[in-house]
């Protein structure tokens, strides 16, 4: 089921289970602001998802209330991880659907990280 972004923030999904350790994933990074761990069901030969560590919905959530610390902070850890994992050349792609047309499906705020291969000119 896709996402309603204009809800209200629910404890309970997923990536917030994730970001309690109630639930395992894999590790890539963390810091004050994000966590980075990778996709379930990669998309592309390397797939990270990079959500913030404070609770929004959505870009648009995110976007609306989180403080500019909150933003920079989170930006620059989703660029941290691309070079860390050495991506910036021959490049990457970053996506983040918000709601239903999108196919937003998990109610937490998370960017995915494609690389380490050509890209085509979208991942559906
Ligand atoms: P989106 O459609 O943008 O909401 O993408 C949700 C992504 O989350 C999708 O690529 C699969 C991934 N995902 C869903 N559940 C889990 C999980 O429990 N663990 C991990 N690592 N990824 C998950």
């Amino acid at each position: 089921m896709t996402v309603d972004a204009t809800k209200p923030y629910d404890d309970d999904n997923i990536f917030a289970k994730i970001l309690r350790g109630e639930i395992p994933s894999t590790k890539v990074y963390e810091d004050e602001w994000a966590f980075a761990f990778e996709d379930i069901n990669p998309q592309a030969k390397l797939h990270i998802l990079v959500i913030p560590k404070a609770n929004y919905v959505s870009w648009d959530d995110f976007s609306a209330r989180a403080s500019d610390s909150e933003i920079a902070g989170f930006i620059r850890a989703v660029g941290h991880v691309a070079r860390e994992h050495d991506l910036v050349e021959p490049g990457y792609r970053l996506l983040a659907n918000v709601g239903h047309y999108a196919g937003q499906e998990v109610p937490h705020l998370h960017v995915h990280l494609f690389g380490r291969q050509p890209l085509g000119p979208m991942i559906a």
